[in-house]
């Protein structure tokens, strides 16, 4: 039987630290006691050590058996999915047998990966290095460029994303900490040798930026348009702001226009009501599924705990941060589809299209960071047609640490980033970019 090492997070005296990329793991139903003693937000060390509570049952929700992934589109006008509370574990492991294979490894927190024409990757390493790596000769990378990052906590070059028409523009978007601190996109060039790239211009400035809470996700939609994940930035109430650029997926043109169709004229928000989102992507039917991470157990949050969620959410939802969490409701806000007691803290997400594994096919993967590496794993849901979740099930448990980035690549396969060198886990010869296949 194996034995998991659940981090409890318990905001002792002055030692409060929480993962903050990540919710508490304490289990909700713990009292509070210690929470009116935590410390002020940037005080916080990063890392608590784990406390060995034992073996721990690992309850899965209670699910309906898995179905056929749903085949029409759902109506964008049904209520939303019923919110499913796993109360203890993160579900059980994955029916299908993965082969995982190294692409690149001896990074330092990979925190988003793209791939050039051609089938190199490009990478982003937390510190401000911009790779470029060959899958098939790893060990020569080149550094594109060096971003000046402010690199705190959470922040420093986090996303990246290629414009859908990089092969003739060759413009990469990057959210980055700046100094002050604030976060940035601001969008670069490839030079044509392909060795090199360089700063153009700024696309969107002065989202907020703290030590924790930074979000940095960039995606262009299927629309071509770019959204953008924040953070709250350690100041929850900005994220019911729908004129704050924090707690929010940001919505603009490629150049940093707030598009004529947005749902709040004139602002940029697509969604709000978020704490920290690192990861989404697109459903067929135009929804997205997001991701977000719960509450650490601070004063600032109602010492409330754990609780990540994912999200289906359409355009203007609010998601409810910080007035609900967990599946609470209130009038206009939208509870999750799914949230873990238990801190599974959400990296990247991404909607398998592959063709190797056809069981996962429309199925949202997420990378899970976990403090400790027996939590990080790679986390699978399947939704049914009107949202409600039938699958949850893990991969790669415990084997690599904690997982950032999740990608489909252009070979049809999934990409998963570890994230062991970021302080929060075991960095050992460096974190890794797998290859996840059929076995
Ligand atoms: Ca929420």
């Amino acid at each position: 039987m194996r034995t998991r090492t659940l981090c409890i997070c318990l905001l002792l005296a002055a030692a409060a630290g929480c993962d903050d990329d990540t919710a508490d793991d304490r289990d909700a139903s713990l009292p509070d006691a210690a929470a009116d003693r935590g410390v002020p937000l940037d005080l916080m060390p990063e890392t608590a050590p784990p406390i060995d509570i034992g073996p721990q049952p690992d309850a899965a929700p209670d699910m309906a058996p898995d179905t056929a992934p749903p085949d029409a589109a759902p109506d964008m006008a049904l209520p939303p999915a019923e919110c499913q509370r796993v109360a203890r574990g993160y579900g059980d492991p994955g029916e299908v047998d993965v082969d995982v294979q190294i692409v690149a490894q001896g990074l330092d927190v990979p925190w988003s990966i793209g791939w050039l024409p051609g089938g190199d990757l490009i990478v982003t390493e937390r510190d401000g290095a911009l790779l470029r790596i060959d899958p098939a000769a790893p060990g020569d990378r080149i550094e594109l460029a060096r971003v000046p990052v402010n690199e705190a906590g959470e922040g420093g070059l986090l996303g990246l994303a290629l414009h859908p028409d990089f092969a003739a523009n060759r413009w990469i978007y990057l959210y980055y900490t700046a100094r002050g601190p604030a976060n940035r996109v601001e969008r670069w060039t490839l030079a044509e040798d392909g060795q090199s790239a360089e700063a153009d211009r700024i696309i969107l400035d002065d989202i907020p930026a703290r030590q924790y809470h930074n979000g940095g996700r960039l995606r262009f939609g299927p629309d071509g348009h770019l959204y953008v994940g924040t953070g709250d930035a350690g100041s929850p109430d900005t994220s019911q702001d729908t004129d704050s650029l924090a707690g929010k997926i940001l919505r603009i043109t490629d150049e940093g226009a707030i598009p004529d169709d947005n749902p709040l004229p004139g602002s940029a928000t697509w969604l709000y009501g978020i704490r920290n989102t690192q990861g989404f992507d697109w459903l067929p039917d135009g929804r997205m599924v997001v991701t977000d991470h719960g509450p650490s157990g601070i004063p600032t949050e109602g010492g409330r705990t754990g609780h990540d969620e994912i999200t289906i959410a359409a355009p203007g939802d609010n998601l409810g941060w910080p007035d609900i969490y967990a599946c609470e409701t209130a009038p206009d806000m939208l509870a999750p589809a799914m949230t873990w007691a238990n801190a599974m803290p959400p990296g990247g997400a991404a909607i398998y299209t592959g063709d190797a594994i056809p069981e996962w096919r429309g199925d949202t993967f997420i990378g899970v960071l976990g403090f400790g590496d027996d939590i990080g794993h790679l986390h699978r849901i399947r939704f049914d047609a009107n949202g409600d979740v039938v699958t949850s099930e893990t991969y790669l448990r415990g084997d690599y640490g904690r997982l950032r980035d999740v990608v489909m690549g252009p070979d049809g396969d999934l990409y998963v980033t570890s994230s062991g060198c970021d302080g929060r886990g075991s960095c050992g010869a460096g974190d890794v970019i797998l290859r996840v296949t059929r076995e």
